[in-house]
């Protein structure tokens, strides 16, 4: 039962595992957040589908959706987090991870409710294609982000978590960090975004990204064609201007706006309880934990760790 999970306990473990000096920029943080994020935006208000609900990318139709290449990292780093709380969903583990993670990178406390249930079929799975194409501009951030609810202040906000992480060539096929620092949540991004001079660039893969080469700390830092959008558009613009002075103000709306992105699909009673039908009349069913030795081969039995093994094979000592 949800009720009996010591949530603190949960929170404390999952921060303990963030620090991972092998992996990309020493952190976990950066790919839980976007496991998060990825496992609650495939929502649609419209027909009331996809959302964080389900830990849908358990199964191969959401989890193998080329839109979330690379996560299974993040879902192999909370593998011993679920080992040691078998009764917490994968649902609930997910966008927990993600709000812990903010918080540790020294991002604002992110409101953050249990309670959701782990499908036990892939039959309610979102389709693909429901998460952004980086490679397009405004009219797709707003198709993509109205059709979960959000409006343009809220657009801007959320699109602050990109001062954290990086894009890489195997997995999005863009490459390198929004920022110097990776793994401080700040509102950095806004600042550079508007600071700075953005050149096209073609990647050998053909891709186009926005780069700047930053003297200082010798280093070519990135943005994504859908970043810039923000800054050519009369309604987005004037929240990326904000958040860039007024780091107190972006903390606070992108609390909210996270929290709004973490529920969404989720219906609660006063209590907090979860009113969707999937869990009223399934209870809380948590999924059997999927590999004892996370990265171990031969352990997993959708063979996800298995990929990992040789590129985490450094960090798994940790995990
Ligand atoms: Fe991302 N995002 N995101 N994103 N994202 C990537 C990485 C991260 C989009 C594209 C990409 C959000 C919105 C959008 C994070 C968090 C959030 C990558 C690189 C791409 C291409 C993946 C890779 O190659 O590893 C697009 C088009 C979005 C619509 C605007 C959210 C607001 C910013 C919702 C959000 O929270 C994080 C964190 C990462 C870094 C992951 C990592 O492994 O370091």
């Amino acid at each position: 039962m949800a009720s009996k999970i010591d949530y603190a306990a949960v929170r404390k473990d999952i921060a303990a595992l963030l620090h991972q000096p092998e992996y990309d920029d020493g952190s976990a943080g950066p790919v839980l957040v976007r496991l998060a994020w990825h496992s609650a935006g495939t929502y649609c208000a419209e027909t009331d589908t996809g959302g964080s609900n389900g830990a849908g990318m358990r199964y191969e139709a959401e989890g193998g959706d080329p839109a979330n290449a690379g996560l299974q990292h993040a879902r192999v780093f909370l593998e011993p987090v679920k080992e040691k709380y078998p009764d917490i969903t994968y649902a609930d583990l997910w966008t927990l991870a993600g709000v812990v993670a903010i918080k540790e990178m020294g991002g604002p406390d992110i409101k953050w409710l249990p309670g959701r249930t782990d499908y036990v079929d892939d039959s309610k799975l979102p389709p693909r294609g429901r998460l952004p194409d980086a490679a397009q501009g405004n009219d797709h951030l707003r198709w993509i982000f109205y059709r979960m609810g959000f409006n343009d202040q809220e657009i801007v906000a959320l699109s602050g978590a990109h001062n954290l992480g990086r894009c890489h060539s195997d997995r999005s096929g863009f490459e390198g960090a929004w920022v110097n620092n990776p793994t401080r949540f700040s509102n950095t991004y806004f600042n550079l975004m508007l600071q700075r001079q953005w050149k096209e660039k073609t990647l050998k893969n053909g891709i186009k990204q926005f780069v700047y080469y930053d003297e200082d700390a010798d280093e070519e830092l990135m943005m994504l064609p859908t970043d810039l959008a923000l800054i050519s558009d009369d309604s987005f613009r004037p929240w990326v201007e904000t958040y860039a002075k007024d780091k107190a103000k972006f903390f606070e709306d992108f609390s909210a706006v996270f929290h709004k992105l973490m529920e969404l699909g989720l219906r609660r009673d006063e209590s907090g309880k979860v009113l969707n039908s999937d869990n009223v009349k399934g209870g809380y069913h948590a999924a059997p934990k999927k590999s004892n030795q996370p990265g171990a081969s031969g352990t997993d039995r959708r063979g996800e760790a298995d990929g990992l093994a040789k590129a985490n094979e450094k960090a798994r000592p940790k995990l």
